[in-house]
């Protein structure tokens, strides 16, 4: 018999490719979606599973309709991808943050528990609870001093979900994922910013792109490989934590140049601080600006992972380097913004 699979946070990029992997393995999967879901369904649609989801309305800061929610789906697996997931807003919106990232995830455990304490859980960790990282690079047993809001948030998260592996004997398991990108991934995001600002320049439709930090170093991975590490998380015998990383960081500045590369554009640096330009060596033309809006109070400076546990264990490992990835994206904002595709 098919096993069933809810998907918490389905309208987001991660809960598109989840979705679409499941569903390639026979999953019946409810996707659980807020009635205002800010891109409801269309990143399912791009990925052509729009009608294979069974749609489930859930407001993750609203204890009954999850419970309500877990009582009629009865699902095998729960995969908890929904958030307040982006960082800057969590310094504007820190009690929402915890409300939504961090309490969202206890209603769902203790809704599990009540009610179907069987069920296979997913809570999906973060590497910046690491923050502030006292080595590298980080694994399963490296401390966390997160530096955010959001951090905070979803260490609390992380936390519930052992003590509920450990309290109640739950198969609840934290996948510690650092940064995955993709066509899919929303435009808050660095590398999107980056990719669809350099579309834009391009094809006329702004005169430069604005970025923060650009030495800002992350280790960033394709959202397509990483919920594959998901789904062996939930399949492997025993409930635990997995770091899921390619191993190799990259800085915000050397994003762009591949990025930009794409788009026809040879980046060349100048200035210092606030006043460093990004420079087309081609045509002259300043592509990039640093505008001090997109700077954080507190700054997670540089994160590396290391899967090794992941490696040995699940037999997962990235498919996809940054370079890779950054042409995928490049090319694919180049021809939405060239078709005036803005629907993700
Ligand atoms: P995302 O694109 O921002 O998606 C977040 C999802 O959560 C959206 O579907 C959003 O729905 C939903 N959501 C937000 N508030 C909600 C609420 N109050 N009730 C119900 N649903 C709510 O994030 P992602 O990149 O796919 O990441 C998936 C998960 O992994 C998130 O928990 C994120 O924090 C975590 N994570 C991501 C990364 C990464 O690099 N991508 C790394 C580590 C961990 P709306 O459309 O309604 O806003
Ligand atoms: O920033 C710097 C910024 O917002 C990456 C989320 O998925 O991954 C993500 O969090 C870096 C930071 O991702 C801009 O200061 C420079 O150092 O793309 P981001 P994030 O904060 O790492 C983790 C693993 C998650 O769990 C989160 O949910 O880039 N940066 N200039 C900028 N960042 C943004 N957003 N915009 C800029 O203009």
């Amino acid at each position: 018999m098919s096993k069933t699979a809810l998907i918490t946070g389905i309208s987001g990029q991660d809960g598109a490719y989840l979705a679409k992997l499941l569903l390639s393995k026979g999953y019946r999967v409810i996707g659980a979606m807020r009635r205002s879901a800010s891109l409801a369904l269309a990143r399912l649609e791009y990925l052509g599973i729009a009608r294979d989801v069974e749609p489930f309305h859930c407001e993750l800061l609203e204890l009954t309709n999850i419970t309500r929610m877990i009582e009629r789906t009865k699902p095998d697996e729960i995969y908890n991808l929904a958030a307040q997931s982006f960082v800057s807003a969590s310094f504007d919106q820190p009690i929402f943050t915890v409300e939504v990232t961090g309490l969202g995830a206890v209603r769902l455990l203790e809704a599990i528990r009540l009610i179907n304490p069987g069920a296979r859980f997913y809570q999906a960790s973060t590497s910046e609870m690491f923050g502030n990282a006292s080595r590298s690079p980080q694994d399963e047993n490296t401390p966390f001093r997160p530096r955010s809001p959001y951090g905070i948030a979803k260490l609390m998260a992380h936390n519930f979900a052992v003590n509920y592996r450990e309290a109640y004997r739950m198969f609840c398991t934290s996948g510690i994922l650092f940064n995955h990108e993709s066509p899919l991934r929303g435009r808050e995001f660095v590398t999107r910013r980056i990719t669809v600002g350099l579309a834009e320049v391009k094809h006329g439709h702004r005169g430069h792109l604005t970025l923060g930090n650009l030495d800002a170093r992350r280790d960033w991975g394709f959202a397509d490989d990483y919920v594959e590490g998901m789904w062996r998380m939930l399949q492997h015998a025993e409930a635990s934590d997995f770091v899921l990383a390619t191993g190799a960081a990259t800085s915000v500045r050397r994003f762009v140049e591949i990025a930009a590369r794409q788009f026809d554009f040879d980046i060349a640096w100048s200035g210092s601080g606030t006043d460093t330009i990004g420079t087309d060596t081609k045509s002259g033309r300043v592509v990039v600006r640093i505008d001090p809006e997109h700077y954080r109070p507190a700054e997670v400076h540089d994160l590396v992972g290391s899967p090794a546990k992941a490696a040995a264990q699940l037999g997962w490992r990235h498919k996809t380097s940054v370079d890779e990835l950054a042409v995928m994206m490049a090319l694919e904002d180049d021809r939405r913004v060239r078709d005036g595709i803005t629907a993700y």
